[in-house]
């Protein structure tokens, strides 16, 4: 059973909230281009989120404790499609849970990695998260047994994406979604910072992982499946290999240790907390 490998962030107690998967909901989820999209005000009234996109059950106290932190830049649409399908998903789980949306300010190249540091940061500020949840906005999970919290081990979620026909490519791919307790993100320094421009922060970050003898973990490709939403392809960065080359040099100086970044702006919208970061 996939819940005996999660690790609550409360504990169990009388009337702990049971995580009721309704499976007809799958089936719903299959094209979200299609989904009828809803007001983010009116969304936010009708599921009773809290500004900046915060919720939790109100009748059963919740087992689990997540910030789901999105870095973004330039991609409105996947966006939209994306708040307005996670939410109902999140609250089918009954999680206690807020989106982090952390946008990159313009000029330099998208530095993937380090918007997830920024996202860790600023969310430990707010509150003592207990699990986070790393994603892409263009992953939407299909299945509603791929609950968003974290398990023992570090967990790579998206391991079954369309987009690969569902086949995991590499046994290294860590990239996409995953999920990490506070206390295994800080065990390896969180994600490097040097990743700028497109890929190989990813296989960088499971590298640190190795590095501290945490294995991970993944649900079944029947579980773990996403839709990616379409959108133009960046173009890889000619740095990346050089950069994963020495990337064992960097583990303990290179991460959250030396994270450094300004907050230009940031608004509690209606479904996510909003973060603008110059990194
Ligand atoms: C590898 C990249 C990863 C990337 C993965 C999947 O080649 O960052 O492909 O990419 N590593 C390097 O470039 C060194 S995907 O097919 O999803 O676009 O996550």
């Amino acid at each position: 059973d996939i819940y005996d490998e999660m690790e609550r962030s409360y504990p169990a107690r009388d009337n702990s909230c049971m995580i009721t998967i309704n499976p007809r909901r799958s089936s719903q989820l299959l094209y979200p281009e299609e989904h009828p999209r809803e007001h983010p005000v009116a969304m936010a009234r009708r599921l009773g989120i809290l500004p900046g996109g915060q919720w939790k059950p109100l009748n059963c106290h919740p087992l689990f404790n997540v910030a789901i932190i999105l870095p973004y830049r330039n991609r409105q649409t996947q966006l939209t499609i994306f708040m307005n399908y996670i939410h109902p998903f999140l609250q089918a789980q009954n999680l206690d849970y807020r989106i982090f949306v952390i946008e990159q300010s313009p000029v330099r190249e998208f530095n993937r990695a380090k918007l997830f540091n920024v996202g860790y940061a600023e969310a430990t500020k707010m509150n003592d998260f207990h699990c986070f949840i790393f994603q892409d906005i263009d992953l939407i999970p299909q299945n509603p047994d791929n609950i968003y919290a974290c398990t023992k081990m570090p967990r790579h979620m998206s391991s079954s994406v369309n987009t690969f026909r569902y086949n995991l490519p590499y046994s290294g791919l860590f990239g996409g979604a995953i999920a990490l307790t506070r206390k295994q993100f800080e065990r390896v320094n969180g994600f490097s910072n040097v990743f700028y421009g497109w890929g190989g922060e990813d296989d960088d970050f499971y590298s640190r992982l190795q590095s501290k003898g945490l294995q991970v973990t993944r649900f079944g490709p029947d579980i773990a499946q996403y839709y990616m939403l379409i959108h133009n392809k960046e173009p890889p960065s000619s740095a990346r290999f050089e950069n994963l080359e020495n990337s064992a040099k960097r583990y303990d100086t290179d991460g959250i240790s030396n994270l450094e970044y300004r907050v230009l702006n940031h608004q509690l919208r209606p479904l996510y907390s909003w973060i603008l970061a110059d990194v």
